[in-house]
């Protein structure tokens, strides 16, 4: 017979047992309490955000889950039109048409893609609907191909390159400067930034902890100073310091203001006083949610400061991401950046063949299938009104 308090003891150490492996089970991979980290946002406050830690897969599975709204829009609509369909009719060109326009690709973008197809369809005499699907496909790849291009980057014993970040407010400017060091300090790099958001300072603070957390030096004045005069110390700082790269932020400014977009050439300019040659990007960041929009800003921002490459953040939140479409047809500025998400690994080289793929969803898991099969970790990532829009506000 077994005593009472051995009993008690033993029904206690089961339960404890009970409750761990039921936490266990319950425990997403991925979700805020694993790997969570605190990274800077606008606010100067910390959101937690999950990072990635970037192996190829689950890079691939991260940009998968990410555009699971485009692909709900865009090739989802675009399998339910074809599905059972035995003829290419007018119907299915109209129909095709509004699912083109409505994917926010923009519409003069969706009427050369509409008549391409129908060119080839009259060509090979195409009377296989779901030919139109593949060959889409095709004519997408060219098209982001045609305006493919790399980042300007840092090459040994060469003196640092320079770039400089803008775009309208929140686009995630610091946030992209922020993932950049990271990557170039990790990649074994000296990186300076410069805090030429003078506007605000918690804008500078934020930059800093940026800076902080990368393993980067900033350069910084006093809140409403010059901000030539912080990208010209910047850059000076990174040939006296033998720097590989320098990064200048910007106060985000409304594409129609004149005198703002004007001061951004003066930041451009001073740089190339310094260091011949500077700056070698003027990247610009786009928020992919401003879907057609953030078209017009390209054009305006291309024309003040002759803009080099894109920044498109916020794929992963929004289903405009056809834009990124709209934006290779319309411009020869060519994306070099897209964002996925907020943590740092969220940030990718823009490769046309990987995010058609993932547009397609043609991953061997199959990974989000479907716009509601998206991870929960997604979903999860942000805890601390990092999406309010009260946090970085749109002008
Ligand atoms: N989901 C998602 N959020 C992002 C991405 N990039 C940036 N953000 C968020 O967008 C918000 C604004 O980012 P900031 O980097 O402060 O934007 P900014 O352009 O510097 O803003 P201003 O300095 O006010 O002009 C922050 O909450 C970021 O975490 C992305 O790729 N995906
Ligand atoms: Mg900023």
């Amino acid at each position: 017979m077994l005593s009472m308090p051995l009993v008690v003891v033993l029904l206690a150490v089961g339960a404890a047992l009970l409750v761990f492996l039921f936490k266990r089970s319950r425990a997403v991979p991925g979700s805020v309490e694993e790997g969570a980290e605190q990274l800077p946002n606008a606010a100067g406050s910390a959101a937690f955000v999950q990072v990635d830690e970037g192996a190829p897969q689950g890079g691939a599975r991260r940009l998968t889950e990410g555009l699971a709204k485009t692909r709900g829009l865009l090739v989802e609509r675009l399998d339910a039109l074809l599905h059972g369909r035995r003829t290419i009719d007018e119907d299915l060109w109209k129909q095709l048409e509004e699912v083109l326009i409505t994917s926010d690709v923009g519409v003069r973008t969706a009427t050369h893609l509409l008549e391409q197809l129908r060119s080839t369809v009259d060509r090979d005499a195409l009377d296989d609907p779901a030919r139109l699907r593949s060959q889409l496909r095709a004519n997408l790849q060219d098209l982001l191909l045609s305006r493919r291009g790399t980042l300007t980057e840092p090459e040994a014993d060469s003196g640092p390159v320079v770039w400089v970040v803008v775009g309208v407010n929140g686009a995630g400017k610091t946030t992209t400067i922020g993932k950049l060091a990271s990557r170039y300090v990790s990649r074994g790099n000296s990186v300076i930034l410069g805090a030429g958001d003078t506007y605000r300072a918690a804008a500078i603070d934020q930059l800093e902890i940026w800076g902080n957390r990368a393993g980067a030096a900033v350069v910084r004045h006093e809140e409403g100073s010059d901000p030539a005069a912080v990208a010209h110390d910047a850059v000076t700082a990174g040939v006296a310091r033998g720097a590989d790269l320098v990064i200048c932020d910007t106060a985000g400014r409304l594409h129609t203001k004149g005198e703002l977009m004007a001061e951004l050439s003066k930041v451009a300019r001073v740089t190339s006083k310094v260091l011949e040659g500077a700056p070698h990007e003027v990247l610009l960041v786009l928020d992919a949610t401003n879907g057609q929009n953030a078209l017009a800003q390209a054009r305006e921002f291309a024309a003040a400061v002759g803009v080099t490459g894109i920044a498109l953040t916020k794929l992963d939140g929004t289903a405009r991401g056809g834009m990124i479409v709209g934006i290779a047809h319309e411009f020869d500025i060519p994306v070099k950046l897209i964002g996925v998400g907020e943590g740092i690994e969220d940030l990718r080289d823009f490769e046309p063949d990987l995010f058609l793929s993932a547009l397609f969803d043609e991953s061997s898991e199959g990974f989000g299938r479907g716009s509601s099969s998206r991870d929960a970790s997604i979903e999860h990532a942000v805890v601390d009104g990092a999406r309010d829009p009260e946090v970085a506000p749109p002008v």
